[in-house]
């Protein structure tokens, strides 16, 4: 069905009856959507990519003069590398929001007016084009959408060519008191103009731009931009408009103040967990923080298999940036991959970027000329179709914390990941759990490395540190 839909979309009919053969180009119908409820996403890997950063359209793999302006990237440019995508198995991707932007948005995050698209990445049939592409892979598309504010207009008040065209749909100018949290809901984050979402005509136009464009295009999923910036009873007519899984960013490490957002939106940014995971992976803090944090996560969530969880993304320094072991890379992104939630992974990750703060952190991927033989791109591969896919569905059950090592079992799986470091070489003792018997041989996924269970544990040297996936 989905590839009969396709291949109207594309098609150009003549009338072979006709003298002067006229063309009528068939209206293109939208994509449809492969899955879009929050069962359909629970066992999904996503790959986020920044649409102006991932690939272009003529394949040239020159690098970007400026990385605080547009440097190329395009809907077109990604349909040619969805392979790329897939090869590591990645079954969804999240990319930037779509509509027309302020000058220099080339992450998106600006808009002046939401009902036309942003020509930078290309038309509404390359928008079209790639849906339809990745779905025909099975590669769901997750759009990143904003209700919260527009992007600063060239004359300040001046909103000409603004969907929200006077200054009275925006709230009074202030800067957001992170400590109060109607300066939260109604200042202006980083002079971003606040759209007015206290006035009725307002939200109405919000909820209809966002089903329009999940109707148009046939999305699986939306990201939410600052969820935490609107008062939350806004939200469920939104999310009924948009009718697809979403996933929603709510910008800050207190899972009390949190957790109650995802009453509101099926699934939260694991923020929360981000930063203990930073931590411990990459300060080698100890693994007991693992463990608090996803003990009180549990209490504030309602479903914590359900957030989604990262070690990096397009707002924060790379893990990279802070240490250059990849050993301790592989482990933080083992842990992201294996324990609750539905993993997002950041491009650039498998070329190993370690760009700092925005913008460095979104370097375009292109100059690596997609290159599939990286150690962390083969490592990648492995994590998520010979791990991920495996246990994805199962339930976690922690079975060892250490300062050093933590370990869970998923399924048929034991994981064990470490924060010791590539020098590390010693040999670690690890309790696999009641769930698995004595006498029991486990294959690590990365290395082959045998071991048999004894005792109630398993005892194996550490390769280079690396992390381990016993099946
Ligand atoms: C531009 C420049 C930056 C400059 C910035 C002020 O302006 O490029 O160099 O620092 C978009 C663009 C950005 C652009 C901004 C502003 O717009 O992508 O390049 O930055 O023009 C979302 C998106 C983000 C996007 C926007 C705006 C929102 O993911 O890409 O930015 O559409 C806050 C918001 C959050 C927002 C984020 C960037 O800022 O709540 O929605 N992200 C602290 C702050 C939080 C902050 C968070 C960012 O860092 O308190 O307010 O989020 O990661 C924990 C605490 C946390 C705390 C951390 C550091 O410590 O619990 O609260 O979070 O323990
Ligand atoms: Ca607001």
């Amino acid at each position: 069905m989905k590839t009969i839909l396709s291949a109207v979309a594309t098609a150009t009919f003549m009338l072979a009856t006709s003298a002067n053969p006229v063309q009528y180009k068939i209206q293109k119908r939208s994509p449809t959507p492969l899955g879009t409820t929050a069962d359909d996403w629970k066992t999904k890997t996503v790959y986020q990519l920044l649409t102006d950063r991932f690939s272009k359209t003529d394949g040239s793999t020159n690098s970007c003069g400026d990385i605080s302006t547009y440097c190329g990237g395009t809907y077109q440019g990604i349909t040619n590398k969805l392979d790329y995508i897939a090869g590591m198995g990645f079954d969804a991707i999240w990319i930037s929001p779509i509509p027309e932007n302020q000058a220099n948005g080339y992450h998106g995050y600006w808009a002046t007016d939401f009902n036309s698209l942003n020509s930078n990445f290309g038309s509404s049939d390359d928008l079209i084009n790639l849906v339809n592409a990745a779905h025909q892979k099975g590669i769901s598309v997750m759009l990143d959408v904003v209700a919260n504010h527009a992007g600063i207009p060239q004359t300040s008040g001046d909103y000409s060519g603004y969907t929200f065209n006077s200054a009275s749909q925006y709230h009074t100018e202030c800067d957001i008191d992170f400590n109060n949290q109607t300066s939260v809901e109604q200042c202006w984050l980083s002079g971003l103009p606040d759209i007015n979402t206290e006035d009725d005509n307002v939200i109405n136009t919000l909820y209809g731009i966002v089903g329009n464009w999940t109707k148009t295009y046939g999305f699986d999923a939306i990201r939410i931009d600052t969820f935490r910036h609107i008062r939350k009873d806004f939200w469920p007519s939104y999310l009924a408009s948009a009718n697809v899984f979403s996933t929603a960013e709510v910008a800050d490490g207190d899972s009390s103040y949190v957790g109650p957002y995802q009453n509101y939106s099926d699934s939260i940014i694991n923020y929360p967990l981000y930063y203990p995971i930073t931590r411990v992976f990459g300060s080698k803090n100890s693994m007991t923080q693992l463990s608090q944090q996803i003990a009180t996560n549990k209490q504030y969530f309602k479903d914590i298999t359900l957030l989604t969880t990262f070690v990096d993304n397009h707002d924060n320094p790379r893990f990279l940036y802070g240490t250059s072991d990849t050993s301790l890379f592989k482990n933080a992104l083992t842990f992201v991959m294996l324990t609750d939630g539905i993993p997002v992974y950041y491009y650039g990750s498998e070329q190993g970027f370690n760009g700092g703060a925005d913008p460095a952190n979104r370097a375009p991927l292109w100059t690596s000329s997609f290159d599939t033989t990286t150690d962390l791109y083969t490592f990648t591969s492995t994590l998520v179709k010979d791990a991920r896919k495996k246990i994805s569905g199962t339930t976690v059950t922690e079975v060892d914390v250490q300062d050093n090592v933590y370990a869970f079992t998923r399924g048929n799986a034991l994981v064990v990941v470490n924060n010791q470091g590539s020098s590390a070489s010693g040999s670690v003792t690890v309790k696999v759990g009641s769930g698995i018997q004595d006498g029991t041989s486990l294959k690590d996924v990365f290395t082959n490395t045998t071991v048999s269970v004894s005792g109630g544990s398993i005892t194996y040297n550490l390769h280079n540190g690396m992390p381990s996936v016993f099946l």
